[in-house]
């Protein structure tokens, strides 16, 4: 493979795409040289074929807000791969919302579904549509709208949308039961569902309990523990919270959670209320943290990120690129030992290599995140065998995704100074299982 070549022409096909070509360089930069040992590879034009999503959907949304204006929104679904499953990955509701957002999304996805042990492919959707102040009907009139055209490329076995930035619970709620009502069917063809109406145990918090249990293996295989560790935490979404909560609950401190408006730092951890209180943050669709700090007094510094802080663990659980060099430099400056994508691609190429230079341990969103869409996967076998497993069993399945994640990373990225290159492995590892498969499938 000749990755320069393969990326000018990426670039030249999708231009304007500046996400999905950095998404798209970073896989190819670290699988080059297992490409280069296994000529099957390019014989069979795997990569070629691989950096070319199945098909793209997009289509206008049109709704009505509370002043009775109309509202139009651009809506997507990227069927990106499914050579190895069901096309399965989140919708995301942001007014950056582009193709180039989606597309960077479900490759990246593609991937991260083929880590996670389960037999799914990689998609990804949604919206330019801003919940940012809107009131919950008019979510619900938006999510309804948005289904309306969605439903018709969707299913069980073709591709299982699930959240992203933008829409969790209630979102879900409100697409699912406009879903229902058009296809007059219940099954799982969302994740992220409710308890009480066919969603898994533990989905909420699998994102974040996922990447706190991979930080916990990163820090084992380098003979530390997370106890009494200090963390900052970008974001204060459902990411976070999970994160905050299992972080919390294995004895290290919370120090800091922030939002687009600036962090909070908690000096001493955060409480059990304090990481409830998250949720109600997001609900209220204003995407501020400073509420936080009004009430329970902590300190909150405005319009700066949450990498200003001296901490032991860095992990960035809000959005792409939100950790750049300087960050990483700041970081590694105030000793940082570890850092720790949730967010998807979560560090700007440049903050990686940063961090790869000073030999921090680092970890992409797409190894340390999978718990998330691994739950989907789990919740997707209960529906299908219309069954419910306990929370125990949910919580041991992905314990076991995170560990399989974690060893694949060392067996395929370890170096030979002893540094494990997490980045390279998680590729290499998702890489193989979905060439291998595209492989035997055939040309088609
Ligand atoms: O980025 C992700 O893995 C998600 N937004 C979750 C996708 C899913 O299908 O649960």
């Amino acid at each position: 493979m000749d990755v320069k070549k393969v990326l000018a022409d990426v670039e030249a096909k999708n231009p304007g795409q500046p996400l999905f070509l950095q998404a798209v360089t970073e896989v190819l930069e670290t699988i080059e040289e297992y490409v280069a040992k296994n000529p099957k590879y390019d014989d069979n034009k795997i990569i070629e074929r691989m950096v070319e999503p199945d098909r793209i959907f997009q289509f206008r949304v049109e709704w009505v807000d509370d002043k009775g204006n109309i509202q139009i929104n651009r809506g997507y679904r990227v069927q990106f791969n499914n050579a190895i499953g069901p096309y399965k990955g989140g919708l995301r509701f942001h007014p950056t919302v582009t193709l180039d957002t989606l597309k960077f999304l479900g490759f990246e996805q593609t991937f991260k579904n083929s880590l996670t042990t389960l037999p799914m492919g990689g998609g990804k959707g949604g919206s330019d549509f801003d919940p940012k102040g809107k009131s919950d009907r008019e979510i619900m009139r938006f999510c309804q709208a948005f289904m309306t055209e969605l439903f018709k490329y969707i299913g069980p076995d073709t591709d299982v949308p699930a959240g992203d930035i933008g829409v969790g619970g209630r979102e879900i709620g409100f697409l699912y039961g406009m879903y229902k009502k058009l296809v007059r069917e219940n099954t799982g063809v969302l994740t992220g569902k409710g308890a009480g109406w066919g969603g898994s145990i533990l989905r909420p918090e699998a994102t974040g309990f996922g990447g706190v249990y991979f930080v916990n293996n990163m820090l084992k295989a380098h003979n530390m523990s997370i106890e009494g560790k200090t963390i900052s935490l970008s974001g204060f979404g459902n990411v976070a919270w999970g994160a905050a909560l299992k972080a919390t609950e294995l004895g290290a401190k919370v120090k800091v959670i922030s939002g687009p408006d600036g962090y909070v730092v908690n000096e001493n951890g955060m409480t059990a209320e304090q990481i409830e209180y998250m949720l109600e943050l997001r609900a209220t669709n204003n995407n501020v943290v400073k509420p936080y700090a009004d009430k329970f007094g902590t300190k909150f510094v405005a319009g700066k990120k949450a990498w200003d802080v001296a901490v032991d663990i860095a992990m960035p659980c809000a959005f792409q690129n939100e950790l750049n060099a300087d960050d990483a430099k700041q970081l590694i400056a105030n000793g940082v030992k570890l850092v720790c994508e949730v967010s998807n691609m979560g560090c700007t190429a440049e903050a990686v290599h940063e961090l790869q230079k000073a030999k921090v341990i680092f970890a992409p969103g797409k190894a340390a995140n999978a718990g998330g869409v691994g739950v989907s996967g789990l919740e997707m076998s209960q529906n299908a065998g219309h069954i419910s497993w306990t929370g125990a069993e949910v919580d041991q399945r992905l314990h076991a995704m995170m560990d399989s994640i974690h060893e694949n990373c060392i067996k395929y990225g370890k170096e030979k100074d002893g540094y494990v290159n997490y980045v390279k492995g998680a590729n290499v590892a998702g890489f193989i299982k979905v060439a291998d498969s595209m492989i035997e499938l055939g040309v088609c």
